[in-house]
């Protein structure tokens, strides 16, 4: 077989092994998470309903949690521990600790799932019904908080093992650029660990304590802004693999190179720097956070359109660049010569377009005012199933048609069931996603299995709630059946022989590494300064959360629990006294 062929099964047969396996639990996630999808989208629409109301939180949180954490984050590491040896062309320094890694990861996601599935089951009193972000005044059982922590040491330990691997090939290769997919690697996983760090404050000192009942109460501005720390910096974890398979594959499935090499390495330091200090986007209603600090984070979050915009640039130039070798012509007539039979590449172009969508809806949750609008309304999953539904997820399952035939040594089961699967997804998105965009703006809540509100009505403009709660349960349903198509696809494959030959290489870009400044490899630096404009967008605000509620809150009856017994009405009375400056 000539090396030119040669798959990476065949060059990395242990490496191929660990990077499918990863796959595996992303995809069994991927499926789980689909089934609840259309069960709430069925009940919370009122066309299908077999569960108790009761239970649809638990439903919510299984469908967050195996979909944004356990698929997207699977996939990520092993598309990541790929990218890394192949890039590198070099194993892990030791596969026993890549091995261990992804064990820990697996084992963590297990528990945590597990513990929300439980909830089902009331009789065994363990639950975690407290939602994918997971923060005060829900709590779950501790065993929730544990395989979080579990997991999220695996990815610490994944990222030590590809920053191992890296300094390893530098020893041997001083004076060579860092590979495009390394680097890409390895600057986000930067991003990462500074990401976490609010993460792992917020459960390790608070949740995981106050659920083991160490301590008594927790200070839920302090939870919920920890946890936005990591809150918006995770999208950019989720979405620089689609990066990744956008920059150094699609390309290569247009017919062509990409089209700077450099541009995409700014683009990946610039995430680090502008992801994590802008979270507070997050938390424009929530009182005890004074207005010039939100102000502050909606300054940054505009920053970061940046380098979407700089990719959708070079993507796109990519793309014609590819459509002109294969012979395209004209304004827009070369996009008539792209491989548009191939579902990898129709699969991550219709994904590339509605991030666009998506960037534009997230433009407005990002509108310190205009938020207002749409807060908590349903809105908000409509705009990220465009971003990490669509965008990230259908580039994954585009890439995986890709990717498989070289990890297994198999052919894909069906290329036309793989266009029809991505073709479907984009339908079904295009449905589901619009009608939660516009019920949003009519006030229609998210997180709830009766958003009816009965003898409440929705004023539309035009339409009617039915018609949109219509469109959602269609939309959902053909989401639900191309995620069906994806699994039995890659199913079916592994019924195909295993044959020689299917290797795939990637194409040199256009303006290659040595056309950047070679500072863009210095990691040190970037670390620093994220962490410096951390410092600055986080010290000032999370001093003022904890002078004003305390660390570990101000005290365990937030809650009135009966209106009656609390009322004082004197301090009412004092207060309106006060404010109208009229003495006793
Ligand atoms: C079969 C496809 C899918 C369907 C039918 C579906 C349906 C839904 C619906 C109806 C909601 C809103 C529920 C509510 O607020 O009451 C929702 C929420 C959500 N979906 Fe999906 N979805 C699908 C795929 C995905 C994918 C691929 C992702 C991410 C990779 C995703 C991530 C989420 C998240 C994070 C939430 C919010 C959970 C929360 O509010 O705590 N979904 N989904
Ligand atoms: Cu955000």
């Amino acid at each position: 077989m000539s090396v030119e062929r040669e798959t990476f099964a065949d060059r990395y047969p242990e490496e191929a092994e660990l990077v499918r396996r990863s796959f595996l639990v992303a995809f069994t996630a991927l499926g789980l998470g689909a089934l609840f999808g259309i069960i709430q989208a069925l009940h919370r629409t009122n066309v299908l309903r077999f569960i108790p109301s009761t239970d649809y939180y638990t439903v919510l949180t299984a469908h967050g949690v195996l979909l944004v954490i356990v698929f997207t984050i699977f996939y990520l590491v092993g598309l990541y521990q790929w990218a890394v040896t192949r890039s590198l062309d070099r194993s892990p320094t030791n596969i026993n600790f890549t091995r261990a890694w992804l064990t820990l990861m697996t084992i963590g996601s297990v528990i945590t799932g597990l513990t929300i599935l439980l909830g089902f089951v009331d009789q065994i009193g363990i639950s975690a019904d407290v939602l994918f972000t997971f923060y005060a005044p829900l709590q779950a059982h501790p065993l929730f908080y544990t395989g979080l922590v579990v997991f999220i040491i695996g990815t610490w330990l994944a990222g030590v093992d590809w920053f191992r691997t890296w300094l390893h090939w530098k020893q041997d290769n001083p004076d060579e650029r860092i590979p495009l997919q390394t680097f890409m690697v390895l600057t986000t996983m930067i991003m990462w660990y500074v990401a976490t760090i609010g993460v792992a404050i917020a459960v390790l000192f608070f949740l995981l304590p106050w659920s083991l009942g160490l301590i008594e109460t927790v200070n839920p501005l302090l939870t919920r802004t920890l946890f936005w720390f990591f809150g918006h910096p995770v999208v950019y974890f989720w979405l620089l693999p689609a990066y990744m398979l956008w920059y150094t594959v699609l390309p290569k499935l247009a017919g062509g190179r990409l089209f700077s090499d450099p541009l995409a390495r700014v683009v990946f330091v610039l995430f680090v720097l502008l992801s994590t200090p802008v979270g507070i986007h997050h938390q424009y209603v929530d009182p005890g956070i004074a207005e010039g600090f939100k102000f502050i984070a909606m300054t940054n979050t505009m920053f970061l359109l940046l380098p979407s915009l700089l990719t959708a640039f070079t993507v796109v130039a990519s793309m014609e660049h590819g459509a002109r070798q294969r012979g395209g012509e004209g304004l827009f007539r070369w996009l008539t010569a792209l491989p548009w039979r191939d579902p990898a590449f129709t699969g991550m172009a219709l994904a590339g377009l509605m991030f666009a969508a998506g960037g534009f809806s997230g433009m407005i949750n990002a509108g310190m005012n205009i938020n207002y609008l749409v807060h908590n309304t349903i809105w908000v999953p409509g705009h990220f199933h465009l971003t990490v539904g669509t965008a990230v997820a259908l580039t994954m399952m585009a890439g995986t048609y890709w990717l498989w035939p070289q990890l297994t040594n198999r052919r894909l089961y069906s290329r036309p069931i793989g266009l029809l699967q991505v073709v479907m997804w984009f339908g079904g998105m295009a449905l589901m996603s619009n009608s939660m965009h516009v019920a949003g703006l009519y006030g229609v809540p998210r997180r709830t299995a009766e958003p009816q509100y009965a003898g409440f009505d929705f004023q539309t403009a035009f339409g009617s709630i039915a018609e949109l709660n219509v469109q959602l349960a269609v939309g959902g349903t053909l989401l639900f059946v191309s995620t069906l198509l994806f699994l039995g696809n890659l199913a079916l494959s592994l019924g195909n022989p295993k044959v020689d030959g299917l290797g795939q290489t990637l194409p040199e870009p256009l303006s290659g590494p040595d056309d950047s400044p070679r500072v863009l490899d210095n990691m040190k630096l970037w670390a620093g300064i994220a962490l410096v404009l951390v410092l600055l967008a986080y010290a000032l605000p999370l001093g003022a959360i904890v002078q004003n509620g305390g660390l570990f809150g101000t005290g365990g009856d937030a809650y009135p629990v009966s209106v009656l017994g609390r009322f004082d009405p004197g301090v009412g009375l004092d207060a309106v006294r006060e404010l109208l400056g009229v003495g006793r």
